[in-house]
Order: C-alpha cells, then structure tokens, then sequence
C-alpha cells in the first residue's frame, strides 16, 4: 500500500529512530510499503521516519538506467561502519521537501551493515550514488535533512518554501 510522504517541517522528521529487535510481518509489510511509495514517488530512497514511524528502516534503489533490472534494498538498523576520506559532491533531493535541491559533500565509499527482511545480517561497500543515498537515509533516522548541510539562510528559504506549499495543500 502506497503511504503519504510527510513533509519538512515536520517534528516527526527530527526523531532519532529506535533499533528494531526483532523482525515481524508487520515490520516486512512496511518495508514493502515503503518500497512502493519510493518507487511510486518517484525515488531512490525512503526512511521511515518520512511516512512518521520511528523504527531505523530504510530503502533504496539507486539503479537509474532505463530497462535495467531494478535492484530494492530493505535495510534494517543500518550501521555505517567505515567512510572513505575521499568525499563526492552531489545535488541531493529529498521528497520530503519536493522540488528543492542543494550540494551535499560526503563520503565517496562507505562500509555498511544492516539486518536484512530475513533477519540476516548483509554487509557491502557502496560508491557514486549509492553511498549518497545510504548516507541521506541513515541521515534520516538521526532525524537529519540534506537542509541541515547548507548554509543557515538558503535552509531558512527552503524552510519558509515547504511551509507555504503546506499552507496551499491544506487549503486543498
Ligand atoms: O530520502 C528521500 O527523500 C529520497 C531521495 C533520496 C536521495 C536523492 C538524492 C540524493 C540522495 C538521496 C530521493 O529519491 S529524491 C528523488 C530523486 O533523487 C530521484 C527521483 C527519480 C529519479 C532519480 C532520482
Ligand atoms: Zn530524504
């Protein structure tokens, strides 16, 4: 089932998100609902805490070639374990704050762990995009934005812009 994205602001997206124990059906539906709403999106990448639930879930699909096959990872308690000192510049977006874009410097390669839907534990380096968009998502369940990345007066603008598209929205 697809689910509403929330949007910044947002007090839900500023929670730190709580380690999962153990992984339930329930735990796998939303995974799979996450899936949807990324893809439906569309994305390359959602955390939990953007459809308001505090459990450290996230996904991501970063294969962006037309007719390639599509590769989904749903990552439980995912855990950055080493960072290159090497860094990449991207424009990040986020759907959480739609249509607004902004350079964010990190890490070119990082090491991560995570619990996979099975309850295995799967480790793997990621580069390029890929190590972007697992470091915007686990950024996420710290209760972290791109926005907090760019300098104070272009996030305030960014800011003041989400809250006026939530006003129209809920005007309707
Ligand atoms: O976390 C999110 O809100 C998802 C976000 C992930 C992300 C994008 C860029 C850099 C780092 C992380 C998005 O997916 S925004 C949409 C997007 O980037 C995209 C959409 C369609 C095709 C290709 C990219
Ligand atoms: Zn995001």
């Amino acid at each position: 089932m697809k689910r509403n994205i929330l949007i910044h602001p947002d007090p839900r997206l500023k929670k730190i998100c709580a380690p999962v124990a153990d992984i339930t059906d329930a735990l796998r539906a939303l995974a799979d609902d996450m899936l949807e709403t990324m893809y439906d999106a569309p994305g390359i990448g959602l955390a939990a805490p953007q459809l308001g639930v505090t459990d450290r879930l996230i996904v991501l699909d970063c294969v962006k070639e037309e007719g390639a096959a599509p590769r989904s990872l749903v990552m439980f308690n995912p855990v950055v374990l080493s960072s290159s000192d090497e860094t990449n510049v991207y424009e990040e977006g986020c759907l959480s704050i739609p249509e607004q874009y902004g350079e964010v410097t990190r890490p070119k390669v990082v090491d991560v762990e995570w619990m996979d839907r099975d309850g295995n534990a799967q480790r793997e380096t990621f580069d390029e995009l890929w190590a972007t968009c697992v470091q915007h998502e686990i950024d996420h369940l710290q209760g972290k934005l791109f926005i907090d990345y760019l300098k104070p007066l272009r996030r305030q603008m960014i800011t003041r812009k989400m809250q006026k598209l939530k006003r129209e929205m809920a005007r309707g």
